[in-house]
């Protein structure tokens, strides 16, 4: 699409929209933005846009006459659909497409798109590796944190792009066309923003539903028969498992692939990749793109894990603080859980995101032997969980640390995963996951 003296309109003004509103700017268009938030509350932002020629910014509301001979809408991923813009946008039949598919359009590398409710952010670092590892001038953003209109221009056919990508993202996405698409599983999360748990997964699918036979879909042989089955995917498939028999799966110890075994699960440095599904992902991005084993293990040994996933905070007084604030929902806790054998006092809680606590059993939390609930969520989750494990309910996570503490013993992990995102108390899972380190080692000093 030529963008040039194109009437444009990005709504929102966090980090998607700054990226759309400046590509769009040097693609030569007619940029406006808007944002319901207060204008000081943007203020280096709109300076930003200032400082590159856009003057049309809307702020402290969205209203229609922003829409005024606009031919196109941008939308960042936190806008919901019901929006009172996209709602008046789309009654005039204007097309609303994605900052990523803005990025998309503008971009000549392949793409490795990934996808999941979980293990996104680890699987696309480990895949951006794997792809430098072999040579490739590799670039990462998407949901990650870095806006895909960054370095949509940048990426050459060369190079490869790997795109971390949420369902909001998705949801406005009707042209991306990855390379590889790798939908790592399907749980239940952001009911709150999705009509209902369908309207979330058929989002998803849009990561495979523009690829043709020349192209690469990588997904979990349960999710395929419970929600795809029968849904038409062109690219070449190839369906991992860590329960059943697929292409690549794990079968006790052992990996795998092509009917043959592959590795073992502790030679691949289980303790830093800590969930076996990412590196079943990894070893079939691999497998299509002809990758060799020795780069595949070298990416997974030289893998270092991430911040706010199962992190190691430290260990006091022989109790080991693992930092999981990362798990905004309740299949990112269940691997977390799994991954730690020693008994776990768990901190949970934060804003609920409509989720259906009450499917949770007591297998669930085996190696928990206490829950300690705080945020906006802890009296829905207390109602949830009486009667599974001893619960306390506090005011604040600082409380919850403090209760955590005088309750462990010496040999028990205290792990912050709280099955629900942070936005009552804090602006990020990433400041959640700080605050959670300082007060741990303020208590522990
Ligand atoms: N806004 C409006 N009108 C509204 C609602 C919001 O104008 O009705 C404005 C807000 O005032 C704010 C802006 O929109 O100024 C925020 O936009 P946004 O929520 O889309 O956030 P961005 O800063 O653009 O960040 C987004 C992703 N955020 C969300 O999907 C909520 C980031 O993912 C992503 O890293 C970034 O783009 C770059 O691609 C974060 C996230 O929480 C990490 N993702 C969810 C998750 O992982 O669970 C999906």
């Amino acid at each position: 699409m030529d963008f040039k003296f194109k009437n444009c309109l990005v709504i929102g003004l966090g980090e998607s929209g700054l990226s759309a509103a400046l590509l769009l700017k040097k693609l030569g268009a007619n940029v406006r933005v808007s944002d319901s938030s207060k204008a000081d509350d943007l203020r280096t932002k709109i300076r930003i846009l200032h400082n590159n020629g856009i003057n049309q910014i809307e702020t402290d509301k969205h209203s229609k006459a922003i829409l005024d001979k606009c031919e196109i809408v941008i939308v960042s991923p936190g806008i919901h659909m019901d929006n009172f813009l996209v709602v008046a946008a789309k009654a005039m039949g204007l097309p609303v497409i994605s900052e990523i598919e803005l990025g998309y359009m503008c971009c000549e590398a392949p793409i490795i798109a990934i996808t999941g409710t979980n293990g996104k952010t680890t699987t696309a670092s480990l895949s951006a590796s794997l792809l430098r590892n072999s040579g490739y001038n590799t670039f990462l953003c998407g949901n990650i944190g870095k806006p895909f209109c960054d370095i949509a221009q940048e990426a050459k056919k060369n190079d490869y792009v790997v795109l971390e990508v949420s369902s909001f993202q998705l949801l406005t996405s009707d042209k991306l066309k990855p390379k590889v698409s790798m939908m790592l599983n399907i749980d239940q999360d952001h009911l709150d923003y999705h009509a209902d748990f369908r309207e979330y997964y058929m989002a998803k699918a849009k990561i495979f539903q523009e690829q043709d036979e020349a192209d690469f879909c990588i997904l979990r042989k349960e999710d395929y028969d419970n929600y795809f089955n029968g849904m038409k995917i062109e690219a070449q498939l190839a369906v991992v498992s860590q329960e059943v028999t697929a292409d690549i799966y794990l079968k006790g110890q052992d990996i795998i692939k092509n009917n043959k075994k592959f590795c073992k699960l502790s030679e691949i440095n289980i303790a830093n990749i800590k969930v076996a599904e990412n590196f079943i992902f990894l070893a079939a991005l691999a497998r299509c793109l002809n990758i060799s084993d020795d780069i595949l293990f070298k990416t997974v040994r030289d893998f270092k894990g991430l911040a706010h996933r199962i992190e190691k905070v430290g260990i006091y007084n022989g109790v080991l603080y693992v930092n999981d604030s990362k798990a905004t929902n309740v299949s990112a806790t269940r691997q977390a859980l799994k991954a730690i054998a020693e008994p776990t006092i768990l901190l949970a809680g934060g804003f609920d995101k409509k989720t259906d606590f009450k499917t949770l059993t007591p297998d669930f939390f085996k190696n928990v032997k206490l829950i300690v609930l705080a945020g906006e969520a802890r009296h829905k989750l207390r109602e949830a969980l009486e009667g599974i494990k001893p619960l306390k309910v506090v005011e604040s996570l600082r409380e919850a640390v403090i209760y955590a503490r005088s309750q462990a013993v010496k040999g028990d992990v205290i792990l912050l995963s709280p099955m629900c995102a942070s936005f009552d108390e804090f602006s990020s899972y990433k400041e959640r996951g700080e605050t959670f380190i300082k007060i741990v080692k303020e208590i522990n000093s």
